[in-house]
């Protein structure tokens, strides 16, 4: 373990890249509201659905074969840690959204086990936002949100579900999980926006 983080180390001097409040994490701490879902790669599917001009839907299969991109990027949790220069590998959203035209301004990304987070359509599009199914060259450990997670490094963590199955498009906003419970309905680190009414 010590000879790995070693010979990877980049520069991670806190400076401008640490938001307000923030703390830097060496380690990857597991934050889960409930059990790690298990579901088979042959069941698993992800759907695009809701107010679009058209829905669709990829097999493990079908979605390995999609272009692929390797994002570096910093994470941040609500709970005051920040990782920087983590390594992920999957798909844009863009890419998924490729001809689909969405006809509400939010979407719901859903998941294996009940989690729900919301989303404005602009913070999932325009190269900000993938679902992941490799870190740090392997492929994502179920811990942490395999076979797949969503990824949207620019705000809380916590909208980037695990184990994400697919993305509902909404005409109106629709709190998920922890914006139900009071955290903030955007989550942007930079603002602090922890909770409602930050
Ligand atoms: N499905 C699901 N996704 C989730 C969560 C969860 O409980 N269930 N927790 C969120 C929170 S609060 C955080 S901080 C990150 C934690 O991801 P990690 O366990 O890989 O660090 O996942 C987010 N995505
Ligand atoms: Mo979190």
């Amino acid at each position: 373990m010590i000879t790995r983080g070693f010979h990877r180390r980049r520069d991670t001097t806190p400076g401008d890249r640490l938001p307000p409040g923030q703390y830097l994490e060496r380690g990857f701490p597991v934050l889960s509201a409930g059990p790690t879902p298990k579901t088979p790669l042959n069941e698993w599917t992800f759907t695009i659905a809701g107010a679009v001009d058209q829905e669709r839907s990829w097999t493990w299969e079908e979605f390995q074969a999609l272009p692929k991109e390797t994002p570096t990027v910093d994470i941040h949790c609500v709970t005051t840690w920040s990782k920087f220069d983590t390594d992920w590998e999957g798909v844009s959203i863009d890419t998924l959204l490729d001809g689909v035209e969405p006809l509400g301004g939010y979407v719901t990304a859903f998941s294996d086990g009940g989690y729900t987070t919301n989303l404005p359509v602009e913070d999932i599009t325009g190269g900000r936002a993938w679902v992941v199914y490799g870190f740090d060259g392997d492929d994502l450990e179920p811990e942490h949100g395999g076979p797949a997670r969503l990824l949207v490094p620019h705000l809380y963590f916590w909208k980037s579900a695990k184990w994400v199955r697919g993305l509902f498009f909404t005409e109106e906003d629709d709190p998920g999980f922890w914006e139900t419970l009071g955290y903030h309905d955007r989550g942007d680190p930079w603002l602090e926006q922890r909770y409602q009414g930050d």
